[in-house]
């Protein structure tokens, strides 16, 4: 930047005097004078690296008179160091930062890239480019990064400009999708407690930020999304104080032109088990502490029958301080009344709300109620309800007869041979059917809350047809976990992130490799670590892992012990082992590491029965709400044919385990209520996860996908301390060291040549002419926008990922030129 214009104050301060003077001079193309410029120029400063950024934006005038259509707007955008040299000539000297991206180092190993990462963390830069995956080390801190200037920078910007950045990832997607008119699918992974939740929000945030919305009541709603879905999914565990504990996966909708006009969330294998039992340190789902201190605050416990000197059970089965907390902590109170704005904003009517919380205070109640054992001579295993002040809240809570409820927990009905015979419940099987309800309750109420907001949320249809829309999905599940002791829950997580794992190298390794073949494109090939046998060994069918779960679960009389010996029996591999001398554990060496599990309690909870007793007297509840959760079976995504469609046209992109033959999942089974009985098969949570997971890679298949790795640097939770051996750990399984690789050997993105002519063709042709679709013509537009290092495949082209980039730059500009020429025509621009 040459001119007098700049000043850089010693506070910190920029200022540009007479804009119209400045004369910016490019590597790439010069003179450049000012003609029109936006006023509102940006500028910023980063206190974390002492960069100033600043934003200027020009038209490009060649000398003379130029034709309209030689015109370039150029936006520039300059990092500044505040202590950089600036010579006489006032000529500031502006240096990009190699590391940024890995795959611009020279030597690379492992050692080598933690150093880079350890430094850029000391530094405070915690994101760090592969190619064009972002890499995210969570800080542990607040960092001052994420404000609506930092959107503003990163809008529509190349990489290289700005450090490298989550809202850079956002863009990328939001702009590929608005260019390309292709749906996008950003893939958040780590393990718990690496930042995937946080990112996804400030990914929403983002995304909302350019997706400007007509109305903004509808960002605003969309923002309040997450917050809610996550107070009723997300606890507090041993690694993670706010750790999501199901999948989520975020659709936001927008217009052809890119303006926001709705949302879809999916949710995936809610941990219920949360509700009635949490392990040593660990706590319930978010919003029963925040429901009871607000209600505790409004003096409304009683209203909600809730007791207000000692927790319920199911918040308190550990150390009895819960109340105190409750009381003393005017976190859970604002997270409260955040809560109440979330359901007011996204458009819940008071009275949803307030079946809401009955339901929730009628789950604690539940939990409180005790049984006795009343054996006498005839009936040696009949229980009841000796205190039924609980029993009598519950009823009224979820607006049922005290003595029907009664009767459904303590007695169940059998039918043999056409006949009805009622048998009672002993204390441990009473107990069970108590745990069973309040997890179907708090379970098909998470569901309906997740349909309720989509209905909310749900493009009007009268505006813009929604099938001409596009999206943007974005994919954050429960992170990788290992504990002292893992349980099924655990099993299930870790299966799923084995999944997203194998998608990752799906994409990332060996489509791309398959693809170099069959295109008759040489690339050397990159080793990677393929977890696709660990996969199988959970999914296959019959002799999978899950399906031995099912098939022993079957069996009245399995034991922890029996199933593991089957699994002992059946699962003859190097992924699986039995250790010595402790019984009834297993473990397993998934791709993120070893894994100890212990069975008990496996085959119930995989079994989630619900006695239809229960689900005869929840349906006689006068509360609508509770009513309809019980109706009929909530469907996943509604509509059972649309789904089915999308399921079985997906499958074909889908891993074999998920799609081939014999071991495709029965959609339309799957699509019942998983706890249900009914006269049909029983549905097991392993095969409901089992479709749950096909659901979720259908959905995601059918967009581009971008890639975001979340690290966690120390298992402190501390900020500025990176510890070498845990993050090469990470590095190592995510396989970045070969990602690195592949990114710089080969191309990511393969485009059909008819397809890239069609897209690029004014990059080289005037607007009218549509030229064919020939190889010829591709080579035109590669040769014309100046791009190297491209290959011409059979029926593809094969670009880098920073061609894309490139490609799409250019392609705005030139759509931008358009524009200035139609203003200057009009006489816009004097
Ligand atoms: V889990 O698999 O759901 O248990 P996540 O989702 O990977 O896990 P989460 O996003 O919840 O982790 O991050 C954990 C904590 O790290 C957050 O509660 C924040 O305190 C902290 N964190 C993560 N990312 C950031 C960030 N970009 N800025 C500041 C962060 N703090
Ligand atoms: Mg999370």
């Amino acid at each position: 930047v040459k001119g007098n214009n700049i000043l850089l104050t010693t506070d910190g301060g920029v200022k540009l005097v007479d804009f119209g003077n400045v004369q910016m001079t490019s590597t790439h193309r010069e003179p450049l004078r000012v003609i029109a410029c936006e006023q509102q120029y940006d500028y910023s400063y980063d206190a974390r690296c002492d960069v100033w950024s600043l934003g200027i934006t020009a038209i490009e005038l060649a000398d003379g008179d130029p034709p309209l259509s030689e015109m370039h707007p150029v936006k520039a955008l300059f990092r500044i160091p505040r202590h950089e040299r600036i010579n006489t000539r006032k000529t500031l000297i502006i240096e990009s930062c190699p590391d940024d991206d890995l795959v611009n180092l020279e030597v690379l190993d492992e050692e080598i890239i933690i150093t880079h990462l350890q430094r850029r963390y000391q530094e405070l830069q915690i994101y760090t480019y592969v190619g064009d995956i972002l890499i995210a080390l969570n800080p542990f801190q607040n960092l001052n990064i994420y404000s609506p200037q930092f959107s503003k920078l990163y809008h529509g910007m190349k990489r290289s400009t700005n450090p490298p950045h989550i809202f850079a990832s956002a863009d990328a997607a939001y702009q590929s999708m608005v260019t390309l008119s292709k749906d996008q699918c950003i893939i958040i992974s780590g393990e718990s407690g690496a930042g995937k939740t946080e990112s996804a929000h400030l990914i929403v945030q983002h995304l909302t930020f350019l997706g400007k919305a007509n109305n903004q009541t509808l960002r605003e709603k969309i923002l309040q999304v997450n917050p809610l879905v996550e107070a009723f999914g997300n606890a507090c565990t041993a690694i993670n104080d706010n750790s999501s504990r199901f999948g989520k996966y975020l659709e936001m909708k927008f217009t052809p032109t890119g303006a926001v006009m709705g949302a879809k969330i999916s949710e995936y294998l809610l941990e219920k088990s949360r509700v009635i039992k949490q392990a040593t340190g660990e706590k319930n789902f978010h919003i029963f502490y925040y429901i009871y201190a607000g209600l505790y605050h409004q003096d409304n416990l009683k209203k909600y029958r809730l007791p207000n000197k000692t927790a319920p059970r199911y918040i308190d089965c550990v150390n009895g301080k819960v109340m105190q907390d409750i009381i003393s902590s005017k976190l859970y109170e604002e997270q409260f009344d955040a809560i109440q704005d979330c359901f007011r904003i996204i458009g819940f009517t008071e009275e949803e709300v307030n079946s809401v919380y009955r339901i929730l205070s009628g789950i604690l109640n539940t939990g409180d109620i005790e049984f006795t054992s009343t054996s006498s001579q005839h009936q040696s295993d009949k229980s009841e309800v000796p205190d039924s002040e609980a029993l009598d809240n519950a009823a009224t809570l979820l607006s049922i007869g005290s003595e029907e409820l009664q009767e459904a927990l303590t007695s169940h009905c059998v039918v043999t041979r056409g006949e009805t015979i009622i048998r009672t419940n002993t204390v441990d099987k009473a107990t069970d059917v108590r745990d069973a309800m309040s997890k179907a309750l708090y379970g098909r109420l998470f569901s309906w809350i997740v349909n309720r907001i989509n209905a909310l949320l749900q493009p009007d249809t009268n505006i813009c047809a929604a099938e001409s829309g596009m999206n943007v999905g974005i994919l954050d599940i429960f992170g990788f976990e290992n504990f002292k002791k893992n349980s099924f829950e655990q099993l299930c997580i870790n299966i799923a992130n084995e999944q997203i794992q194998f998608y990752f190298n799906q994409h990332i390794f060996a489509l791309e490799q398959i693809e170099y073949q069959s295109e008759g494109v040489d690339a050397s090939l990159v080793e990677y670590e393929d977890n696709r046998p660990i996969l199988d060994m959970f999914l296959q069918k019959p002799m999978g892992l899950l399906s031995l779960l099912d098939e022993e679960s079957r069996f009245p009389q399995a034991t922890d012990q029996t199933l593991v010996d089957k699994f002992q029996d059946n699962l003859r591999n190097k992924y699986f082992w039995t250790p010595k001398r402790v019984e009834l554990w297993f473990g397993i060496q998934h791709y993120a590491g070893k894994v100890l599990y212990n069975v008990s309690g496996f085959l119930e909870k995989n079994r989630d029965t619900l006695p239809a007793d229960i689900v005869v007297v929840l349906r006689t509840s006068e509360n609508k709400l509770l009513q309809q959760l019980f109706s009929s079976p909530l469907t996943k995504t509604g509509n059972l044919a649309t789904s089915r469609a999308r399921v079985t046209a997906a499958s074909r992109s889908l891993p074999p385990q998920l799609s081939s033959g014999r071991n495709k999942v029965d959609t339309m089974e799957m699509m019942r209520h998983p706890e249900e009985t009914t006269n049909m098969r029983r549905q097991t949570v392993a095969s409901y996860f089992r479709y749950s997971l096909m659901d979720l890679l259908s959905k995601m298949v059918v967009g581009t996908p971008h890639f975001v790795r979340c690290i966690k640097p120390n298992d402190d939770r501390l900020a500025l301390r990176l510890n070498k051996e845990r993050v090469m750990v990470q590095l190592r399984y995510t396989g970045i060291l070969e990602t690195v690789n592949i990114r710089r050997q080969g191309y990511s993105h393969r485009i059909l040549i008819e397809e890239f002519v069609n897209r690029y063709y004014y990059l080289a042709f005037r607007a009218h002419q549509m030229p064919e679709g020939s190889r010829e013509n591709a080579i035109v537009i590669l040769q014309r926008a100046k791009l190297d290092n491209w290959v011409l495949g059979k029926t593809k082209v094969f670009l880098k990922y920073y061609h894309v980039e490139q490609l799409n730059l250019m392609l705005r500009e030139v759509i931008a030129r358009v524009v200035l020429m139609q203003a200057y025509t009009k006489g816009w621009l004097g």
